[in-house]
């Protein structure tokens, strides 16, 4: 049984997904970030960075406990240990992970600077909000563009590409993007969402 470490927000709910796609056993501990539950001496011992999301495998590769911070590198592992969701060729395996790390160094961080600076700042910052609005568009418009020819994001499959990037179109409301606007994105996003699994991990923890 894995122990997963997360809060309702789109890092923590890649890892969720991930665990439901793969049918693997996993308990949930929630860590309320609002809280600063992410700062306990206990968490900060599975994950260093003081972030969700976190995972302890009591079967690591070595038989041995292993844990693991860090989105990205959470479902690289994953996709290791039951050999889904990242294609076995090496063209389709570096073709998911440039697109995962598109998702961990782009959409990631900037649209979370976009939600701080519409939705949390404390005072309104013109160019805060300009700057990763404008940001989060642009990204929108590559995603768009690379499905516009493609069914997902890499390698012609369902990846851990789409696994980490579909959390965070779901908060599209939030950086305010009609999806509309973006119509590739929009057939990815319905056919990604209609996945059970993927329905079952984006309601973890449960609200
Ligand atoms: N690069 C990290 C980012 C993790 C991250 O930013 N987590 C946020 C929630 S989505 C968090 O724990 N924030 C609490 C804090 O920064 O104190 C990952 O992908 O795992």
């Amino acid at each position: 049984m894995i122990d997963l470490y997360t809060w309702t927000t789109p890092n923590g709910r890649k890892v969720s997904v991930m665990l439901e796609e793969c049918g693997l056993a996993y308990k949930v501990h929630e860590i309320n970030i609002g809280q600063d539950e992410q700062f306990t001496p206990e968490f900060l011992a599975i994950n260093p960075n003081g972030k969700i999301p976190a995972i302890v495998d009591p079967q690591g590769p070595d038989g041995k406990p292993i844990a693991m911070m860090e989105s990205g590198a959470i479902l690289v592992y994953l996709a290791g240990k039951t050999g889904r969701f990242l294609p076995e060729s090496a063209r389709g395996k570096f073709d998911a992970l440039q697109w995962l790390m598109f998702q961990m160094g782009g959409v990631g961080p900037m649209f979370g600077q976009a939600h701080h600076f519409i939705r949390s700042a404390k005072e309104q910052v013109p160019y805060g909000i300009e700057r990763y609005s404008r940001e989060t568009r642009r990204l929108y418009g590559v995603l768009d563009k690379r499905l516009s020819g493609e069914p997902y994001l890499a390698a012609g499959e369902y990846t851990i590409a789409d696994i980490a990037t579909y959390p965070w179109i779901a908060r599209h409301e939030w950086h305010q993007v009609d999806l509309n606007d973006f119509p590739n994105v929009k057939r990815w996003f319905d056919a990604i969402g209609a996945r059970p699994a993927v329905k079952r991990g984006m309601d973890v923890p449960k609200r």
